[in-house]
């Protein structure tokens, strides 16, 4: 089956979102709240084995704040801390604080111009997506992806595929004319059972994760002068991805 569509995760994978763009969002709305809780690098790095803002902070509630007493209303209060985290993260990401990973814009004006057809899954905000892409990749970017799945749109997020399948179904195309690009575990597992090729590229956050199934790990997508490094997986003798490492990949 020929190579069609590419479908991108947001946070980790086109940019280093996590550290300094959602932590900081987090602890700013925490902050604001008059709350005492202070999300550091390490910690963080625990709760993101919970994907979904809201859902991350339940379970932070749950494991790590004993002394916290559930009000009645505490899905809403939730929500509101994760609106005014959405805010603080929206205004951040519109400073273009948050750079593309090495390779990313190149990689997307050569698939637009070979005809692939390009997509997101995501389990963020659909508003830190749109934010992220104008400021960081440019303006008017998101007409680069056919479809911009993310967030609520699907009651399960990753792990679960539903977000895969939700784009896929969108876009028309079956799994095996598709490649996914990962940058952590819970986003494999999602691509992977959403029957996906899967290209990962590791952050800071990934490094140790289990990385089973994927096409190949790679420190990231590199550029010419600035090579990458093969993580895992087959060495097609590329120094970075372009559109015929992703061909080679996906046949192979
Ligand atoms: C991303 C996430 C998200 C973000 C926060 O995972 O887990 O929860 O950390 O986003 P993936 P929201 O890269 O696998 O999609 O606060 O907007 O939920
Ligand atoms: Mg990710």
């Amino acid at each position: 089956m020929t190579l069609h569509a590419l479908l991108f995760d947001v946070d980790g994978t086109l940019a280093d979102t996590e550290r300094d763009g959602h932590r900081p969002a987090f602890n700013q709305a925490f902050a604001e709240a008059g709350l005492d809780w202070h999300w550091d690098v390490a910690l963080y790095g625990k709760l993101l084995a919970v994907t979904g803002g809201k859902e991350r902070m339940k379970h932070y509630i749950d494991h790590y704040r004993p002394d916290y007493r559930k009000p009645a209303d505490f899905d809403a209060v939730v929500a509101n801390l994760h609106k005014a985290k959405t805010r603080h993260y929206v205004e951040l990401a519109a400073r273009g604080a948050i750079p593309m990973r090495p390779g990313v814009r190149r990689l997307l004006t050569e698939a637009r111009a070979a005809g692939l057809r390009l997509a997101i899954a995501t389990t963020t905000t659909p508003e830190n997506v749109t934010v992220l892409l104008e400021h960081s990749l440019g303006p008017g970017t998101q007409d680069w992806f056919e479809v911009i799945a993310a967030g609520d749109i699907v009651p399960a997020k990753k792990p679960a595929p539903d977000i895969y399948a939700y784009a896929m179904r969108n876009m028309g195309v079956s799994p095996a004319e598709c490649l996914a690009f990962e940058d952590s575990e819970n986003g494999l597992r999602a691509s992977l059972a959403a029957g996906l090729k899967t290209l990962v590229t590791v952050n800071d956050y990934t490094l140790d994760h289990d990385f089973t199934g994927a096409a190949a790990v790679l420190s990231d997508l590199g550029d010419p002068g600035a090579p990458n490094r093969v993580v895992a997986g087959p060495d097609l003798g590329q120094s970075f991805v372009d559109v015929a490492y992703l061909r080679a990949l996906h046949a192979g």
